[in-house]
Formats: C-alpha cells, sequence, structure tokens
C-alpha cells in the first residue's frame, strides 16, 4: 500500500518526501521536472499511544507502523497526452492506491511557478483534468471493448458496458472517478473498479505548502490555504497545511531539538505528522498494538479485520490455531490511568472470539493452538 505524492513542476513534492522520509534522498531544487524517476521512501507512523507502551514496559525494542510514499515528477498541462513525459509520470500514479496533492500556497517570487503566478484552485483544476483526461481515455476504451463483446449477448459485459457509459459521461462533465454513483454492494461492480485502476478514483488528501513565515503567523492566516481547505471540504477530503521547507530543515533533529525548535516557533506541533497519520488512515488502515518487555509494536490491518486475520499477521499460526483474544482499547488503558489491575476491576479487558472485528488501537493479546 503506498501513497503518490502529486502535483504541478515545482511545488515542492521532493522537499515533502524529504521531510516525511527524514533523508535528502530526493533531489529538491528550484526548477521545474527536477523529479523524472519517482523517489520511493519507507516512513514509520508516529503514534503516541505505541510511544506510550514503550515508555511503560521500557521496551527492548519498539516497532511503529509503516507506510510508504513515492515521489511522483511534475505534472502539467497536456500530461494526458504525454506532454512532459506525462504517460511515464501517470503511469507511477497509477501504480499508487491513494494520492498526496501538493499544492503550493505560498508566495516567494524566486521559486518557478510554472504557471507564472500562485493560484492554488487553478493548479488543483490542471491537476484534476490531467488525470480525468487519462481516466476518460481508458474508460472509453474499455467501454468500446465491452460494447463489441455484448454484441455476442454477453450479458456481464453488456452491464459492464452501460456502467462505463455513464462513468464516461460523468467524467467528460469534468468531473472525478470518486463522484461517481458507485454501487459498493455491487461486487462485479467493485471488481471492474478496482482492475481500472483509475486514477482519479483513489482517494486524496490535500498538503497545502506554505512558507516559513506562515509556520509563524499561523498557517490559517494563509488565504490559499482556506481556498483549498474550501474546496477539499466540499470534495469530503481532508487538507493538511504544511510548510515542507521546514520540516526539511529539521527532519534531521533529534526529538529535544525538535521541541525546542517549536516552542521557539511558539507552536505546538507541525504539520508532518498529521500529514502521515491521515495518508495511512486514507488507505484504509488501522492499527492493533501487542506490548511487553521484548517488544511493543504496532500492526497495519485494514479497517474491518476481524481477529484471526488480524492474528496472522503476526504468525500464519496465530490465524490457523485461533482460539481467542484478550482485548483492552488503549483509550480504555489511559482512562484507567494505565493500570492493568483498575482495567480488569472495571471488567474493560474483553475475551473476543473469530467474529471480532479489530479497532484501531486495540491492545491485543492472541491465544492461539496449533
Ligand atoms: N519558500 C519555500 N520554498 C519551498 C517550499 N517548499 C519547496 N520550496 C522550494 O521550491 C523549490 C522546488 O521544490 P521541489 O521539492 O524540488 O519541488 P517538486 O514539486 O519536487 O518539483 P519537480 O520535481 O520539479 O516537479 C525548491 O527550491 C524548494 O526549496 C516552501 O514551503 N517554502
Ligand atoms: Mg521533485
Amino acid at each position: 500500500m503506498k501513497l503518490g505524492i502529486v502535483g504541478l513542476p515545482n511545488v515542492g513534492k521532493s522537499t515533502l518526501f524529504n521531510a516525511i522520509t527524514s533523508t535528502k534522498n530526493a533531489a529538491a531544487a528550484n526548477y521545474p521536472f527536477c523529479t523524472i524517476d519517482p523517489n520511493t521512501g519507507i516512513v514509520p507512523v508516529p503514534d503516541a499511544r505505541l510511544d506510550k507502551l514503550a515508555e511503560i514496559w521500557d521496551t527492548n525494542k519498539k516497532t511503529p507502523a509503516i507506510v510508504e510514499f513515492v515521489d511522483i515528477a511534475g505534472l502539467v498541462k497536456g500530461a494526458s497526452h504525454g506532454e512532459g513525459l506525462g504517460n511515464k509520470f501517470l503511469g507511477n500514479i497509477r501504480e499508487c492506491d491513494a494520492i498526496v496533492h501538493v499544492v503550493r500556497c505560498f508566495d516567494g517570487g524566486d521559486i518557478v511557478h510554472v504557471e507564472g503566478s500562485v493560484d492554488p484552485l487553478r493548479d488543483i483544476e490542471t491537476i484534476d483534468t490531467e488525470l480525468i483526461l487519462s481516466d476518460l481515455e481508458m474508460v472509453s476504451n474499455r467501454q468500446a471493448r465491452f460494447a463489441k463483446a455484448a454484441k455476442t449477448g454477453d450479458k456481464k459485459a453488456l452491464a459492464a458496458a452501460n456502467l462505463l457509459s455513464e462513468l464516461e459521461q460523468h467524467l467528460s462533465d469534468g468531473k472525478n472517478a470518486r463522484s461517481f454513483d458507485w454501487d459498493e454492494n455491487d461486487d462485479e461492480q467493485m471488481a471492474l473498479r478496482r482492475e481500472l485502476g483509475l486514477l482519479t478514483a483513489k482517494p486524496v488528501i490535500y498538503a497545502a505548502n506554505m512558507s516559513e513565515d506562515d509556520l509563524m503567523d499561523g498557517m490559517e492566516q494563509n488565504a490559499y490555504y482556506q481556498k483549498v481547505k474550501e474546496l477539499a471540504a466540499a470534495e469530503g477530503a481532508q487538507c493538511i497545511p504544511i510548510c515542507a521547507k521546514t520540516e526539511e530543515d529539521i527532519a534531521d533533529y533529534t526529538p529535544e531539538e525538535k521541541r525546542e525548535f517549536l516552542a521557539e516557533m511558539g507552536i505546538e506541533a507541525t504539520g508532518l505528522d498529521n500529514l502521515i497519520k491521515a495518508s495511512y488512515t486514507l488507505l484504509g488502515l488501522i492499527s492493533f498494538l501487542t506490548d511487553g518487555k521484548k517488544e511493543c509494536r504496532a500492526w497495519t490491518i485494514r479497517r474491518g479485520t476481524k481477529a484471526p486475520q488480524a492474528a496472522g499477521k503476526i504468525h500464519s499460526d496465530f490465524e490457523r490455531g485461533f482460539i481467542r483474544a484478550s482485548v483492552v482499547s488503549y483509550d480504555d488503558l489511559a482512562a484507567c490511568d494505565f493500570s492493568m489491575a483498575n482495567v480488569k476491576a472495571k471488567g474493560l479487558q474483553r475475551t473476543e472470539g473469530k467474529d471480532y472485528v479489530v479497532k484501531d488501537g486495540d491492545i491485543i493479546e492472541f491465544l492461539f493452538n496449533v
């Protein structure tokens, strides 16, 4: 499961990637198309719950959940027709499961903007249009193929052809595939949707990239950000304010140095951790926790996963021989002052069976027998 960092050239995608991955692996410089080949990085997901458990246990090993980010080249107008290596770059996005759309929300005259001015809504539209056009081409091709197959009386092909006709119209109207009226209960439709791998069907988060000054003055005051936030809200998407440049500068600070820096700036936290957490959620992922002196660990599962399959993440024997799970939610533990005695006294330690749907922040011990 990975997220693609997408946007116009020179808006700060590689800078953000370097900040997220705490590396300088991606070349970030003030000229468009600095990035051509995608950079890939594995990023630990910040989790205060895991930190707290590790502290309580004075654990030997703390293992966070991870998520993968891909820094993709900038898209320009005409990308869907191959402009600026467009087809290659769109292909890189197709391989991702979700999108972080970086939008330039800082002025700064010396940083080149490919369109000559700063206008986040126009920029978002430019990118969306290219993604929609690329999807449209794919949907039209597939529609024609299904329509041909339907002529032989193939009912499935006919249903697919009709669905894709509607989708084709929807995209032609300039709307993205996310907002199409999919029938989530129709397995064949969902399978077709997955198979198509449409760019605009992928979930998206907007990252509003602001200047260092905004970080100090308060990011809410940035008018560009407010516009992006409104647009995101209308789409039901999240918009996270960040200052990629500063994040990159402080990426290799120690936690103490970071705290000092934030205190000096008069802020509590930067946007980066929020962005990583939101990205993880965007992928439909949650974490359950295991704890102990030997190791405290956050395990990644898809939302909706049942206890035996969650156990299988730890070891296939756990799933095969699953008997039951002993579960305490982190929030309950916290509410009991982190005392297991209190948790038990209040009956908050639950025994769950094979149909239990694991929740984010569950601390679990599995009982199994093989
Ligand atoms: N002032 C300011 N400059 C930034 C910020 N983020 C990025 N930049 C600068 O903008 C320029 C472009 O940044 P990159 O990260 O290379 O941009 P990109 O989106 O990866 O660009 P391409 O790979 O060419 O598509 C660099 O000179 C960065 O230092 C920011 O938050 N504030
Ligand atoms: Mg780049």
